[in-house]
């Protein structure tokens, strides 16, 4: 038997319909191979980081367990992106689909292709926000817990979407 991680994953996109390309991508990420979808965070809309002259972001996270490695799972991830017309230009830029690998069980990774935890997850609002609707009580691999994380983060320009 293979062992099973529990991986949160960050979902976001600011182009062509955004809230039916996240929630597309749920589906698909469903559906992934010796993969589960445990939960799934509300949807945030985001004002950008990085370049300003772009659409407000669909944000979102959801928990997977899974038997694929990080760069398996990775790869399965890109795939997803890839199908949904991702067009790989502007750093930071505008995207259809954007789907990071925010925690795999408490590993740290630092490979050309990884790093895990995400690089900018411990300062996002949107990533941080999201966590928190699925497990509140979360505590990194480096031992900093969400909650004091969260209680760092402001959530301006942060607005849940309600169903
Ligand atoms: N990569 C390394 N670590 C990871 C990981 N943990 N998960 C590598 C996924 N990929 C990871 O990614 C470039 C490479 O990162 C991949 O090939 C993979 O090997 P990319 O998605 O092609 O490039 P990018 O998105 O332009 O850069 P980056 O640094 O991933 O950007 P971010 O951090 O994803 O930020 N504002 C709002 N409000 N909401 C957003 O979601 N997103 C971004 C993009 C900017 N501003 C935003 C948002
Ligand atoms: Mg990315």
């Amino acid at each position: 038997m293979p062992s099973l991680t529990q991986a949160f994953i960050g979902l976001g996109s600011n182009l062509e319909t955004p809230l039916e390309q996240v929630a597309r991508a749920v589906q698909e990420i469903a559906q992934l191979d010796q993969t589960e979808l445990l939960a799934q965070s509300r949807w945030y809309r985001s004002k950008p980081v990085g370049p300003e002259d772009q659409p407000d972001y669909i944000n979102g996270a959801v928990l997977v367990s899974t038997a694929l490695d990080a760069e398996q799972l990775l790869d399965a991830l890109q795939a997803i992106e890839n199908a949904h017309q991702r067009v790989r230009k502007i750093h930071w830029g505008p995207r259809t689909l954007d789907l990071d690998i925010l925690l795999f069980g408490q590993h740290t990774i630092a490979t050309e292709r990884l790093t895990v935890p995400h690089a900018y997850l411990r300062e996002r609002n949107f990533v941080l926000y999201p966590l928190a609707d699925i497990c509140r009580d979360l505590v990194l691999p480096s031992g900093e817990e969400l909650e004091s994380l969260l209680a760092h983060c402001s959530s301006n320009g942060l607005i849940p979407i309600e169903d």
